[in-house]
């Protein structure tokens, strides 16, 4: 077999009709062994089961709010933009994805995905509804790492990076608050705020509340989350 074939899902901007993607995503998928494709949002049913159908594998890439509405609360003034053509695809995407046990990693707001496609929810605003957090929306480059996350022992996350401790990049003001059913907690910072949930049990599926695309040139730890996730979708 080839390079496994990606797709990685995109921002989208309904007032400019654009789709994009920043490189880093393209970058660390091709860098790890897979083959990159990008997955804009559509709304017919008959494109998402073509989409699925082809791909190995299937990242989801960080970008804006949740609407709050779908995990059925009204919606804070933190609440950032919202992209509901956005939604709708990645939502779908996800639930199906499963049934045909793709792997799966989600990058940000991926990782609240995965949580909020299967009975999740979500902090609209940590600074405002959670007491005595970390910075979590950091000012230094995107590259550079600022929290720690602590590792749960027993999960796959830990086989991948076997680190209990890693530093990370922080760029999200939203968080999961209750953790989907399908899901375990995977990595906490030092105020317990959940930073990676994967699946209880079969397909591979990860979910990372930082950015490992951008890490992944100086850390060992973040390049193997890609380089796992590419050798699942191999199998
Ligand atoms: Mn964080």
């Amino acid at each position: 077999m080839g390079r496994p074939l990606i797709g990685i899902t995109t921002n989208h901007s309904d007032r400019e009709k654009e789709v994009r993607l920043s490189r880093y995503y393209v970058e660390a998928v091709a860098a790890a062994g897979g083959l990159p494709v990008l997955l804009p949002p559509v709304r017919e049913q008959e494109i998402i089961t073509d989409y699925l159908e082809r791909i190995d594998g299937l990242l989801l890439s960080g970008g804006g709010d949740i609407d709050p509405l779908i995990y059925g609360e009204d919606p804070l003034p933190e609440n950032g933009r919202l992209d509901p053509l956005r939604d709708n695809f990645e939502l779908e995407l996800v639930k199906r994805a499963l049934e045909r046990e793709l792997s799966i990693l989600g990058i940000c707001k991926g990782c609240q995905v995965l949580n909020i496609a299967f009975g999740g929810s979500l902090y609209q605003d940590l600074y405002r509804q959670k007491s005595a957090v970390l910075k979590h929306v950091q000012e230094a480059p995107r590259w550079y790492p600022t929290h720690r996350v602590r590792i749960e022992a027993d999960s796959h996350l830990y086989r991948i990076v076997r680190q209990e401790l890693i530093e990370v990049n922080s760029i999200h003001h939203q968080a999961i608050k209750e953790v989907s059913p399908c899901f375990k907690v995977a990595a906490y910072s030092a105020d317990g705020v959940i930073e990676a949930i994967e699946k209880k049990e079969g397909a591979f599926v990860l979910g990372v509340q930082w950015h490992p695309e951008c890490l992944w040139q100086d850390s060992k730890e973040n390049f193997n989350i890609f380089k796992e996730f590419i050798e699942q979708c191999r199998e």
